[in-house]
């Protein structure tokens, strides 16, 4: 069986950080999005891939290549304009055979969990999971195994069931998605392509799953990303501690990298290869550290992703953020990271406000952004690529 990974899309909730990189190429737990969800398939068993690539498609095929490195072969289909995730799909008629599973390239999902995914035989499976916010997500209505509708986002929905973007499909998938007209958003949507299947009579069946998903939509869904991603981390260490700095929990440490005396670093934490780590900085749990990162003398970075080639070099605070590639803090930069009447923190993302439902959110920070010196962000800060002292490119 063959996997269809859909990654063509633009993220367009994810800018700016997806300005120069496409979404699921931005990394977590130091890899990119795309590569667990490949280790993920793999574990289940799949070894042919099908990506359908577009927005910065390079970055993707220079990273992967023909997957021999993973011991996986895999093809790629360019998906010139993003018409909607049915028109993606449609993209690999010809490339599978039989029935074949469908992942976003945005979502986590686990080995075991695909496992028993891939031995369903139905015309269409799709992955459900019990939300507490329906309202929020496409779901599904359901009577026994089988799916009777698929209910687009509504303010009433039928049941708690959403619509994760994990299926398994036969090829007559793509008789329907031939058929399907444009939605009211000018998309050609896989849903409306498999409530035609249903309204034929064809068994399209659900199958819940049982862990934790993140759709990772939103510059702060990479954080819980992260998050449940290093809690399954082990110890590894490739680089050199000097003898005065503490280590605590599950630390990885890439090769080349140095952490000197004085650094405390508490896991779950990930460090890349080269980095210059210390000396006296505090590193806490659920941080992951790219490579050629220098994070100096009296820094503190907590729950937050540092990106490959940021320097953070003295007297800096950084919490609950996503901090992009080549950025540089001047030293004394802090980022808030919490509200004093406690109520949960807005961003921007599309040019609008939006409340993510935490409370603890830092800087949403582009690539080769520059502070000053004593710089203060404000929680939930958008920060864009190129951002230099002085410069009012804050959102
Ligand atoms: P979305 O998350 O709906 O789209 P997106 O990734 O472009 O993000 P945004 O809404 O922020 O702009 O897409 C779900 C998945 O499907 C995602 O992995 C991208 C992929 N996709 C395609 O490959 N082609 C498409 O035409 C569309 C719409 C999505």
């Amino acid at each position: 069986m063959k996997a269809v990974i859909l990654a063509a899309g633009e993220g367009t909730r994810m800018r700016p950080l997806t300005y120069s990189c496409p979404k699921v190429m931005l990394t977590v737990a130091n890899k990119p999005i795309l590569e667990h969800i490949m280790d993920a398939t793999i574990g289940a068993g799949i070894d042919e891939f099908v990506f359908i690539t577009g927005f910065h498609e390079n970055a993707v095929k220079e990273y992967f290549g023909d997957g021999s490195s993973w011991g996986v072969d895999i093809q790629y289909v360019t998906q010139l304009e993003q018409k909607g995730t049915a028109d993606a799909i449609k993209h690999a008629d010809g490339y599978v055979d039989g029935h074949f599973i469908v992942l976003n390239g945005d979502v986590l999902v686990t080995k075991d969990y695909l496992k028993k995914l891939v031995s369903k035989k139905s015309d269409a499976v799709i992955t459900a999971k019990e939300v507490d916010n329906p309202s929020e997500f496409g779901v599904i209505d359901v009577s026994g195994d089988n799916v009777t509708q698929i209910v687009e986002k509504s303010s009433n929905p039928p049941t708690n069931l959403a619509n994760t973007g994990i299926y398994l499909f036969h090829d007559s998938i793509f008789e329907y998605i031939d058929r399907t007209p444009l939605s009211e958003r000018g998309e050609l949507e896989i849903t409306d392509s498999m409530q035609m299947m249903i309204d034929d009579g064809k068994q399209v069946t659900y199958k819940l799953l049982d862990n934790e998903w993140i759709d990772i939509g939103r510059p702060w869904d990479m954080l819980d990303a992260n998050k449940l991603l290093l809690q399954n981390i082990k110890s590894n260490n490739k680089g050199s501690v000097e003898p005065y700095a503490t280590i605590k929990g599950e630390v990885v440490i890439g090769k080349n990298t140095v952490v000197k005396n004085g650094s405390y670093i508490e896991g779950p934490v990930v460090i890349g290869e080269d980095c210059d780590i210390g000396p006296n900085c505090y590193i806490r749990p659920s941080t992951c550290i790219g490579n050629h990162v220098k994070i100096g003398n009296a820094v503190e970075v907590k729950n937050t992703i540092v990106m490959d080639a940021t320097n953070i070099g003295h007297l800096a605070y950084v919490g609950d953020s996503v901090v992009g590639k080549r950025c540089n803090f001047g030293a004394g930069t802090k980022v808030a990271n919490l509200r004093h009447d406690d109520k949960t923190i807005k961003s921007t993302t599309k040019g609008k406000r939006v409340d993510t439902g935490r409370r603890k959110l830092g800087v949403i920070m582009a690539d080769d952004v520059h502070t000053g010196i004593n710089t203060s962000i404000n929680v939930g800060v958008v920060l864009e690529r190129n951002t230099k002292p002085g410069e009012v490119l804050v959102k």
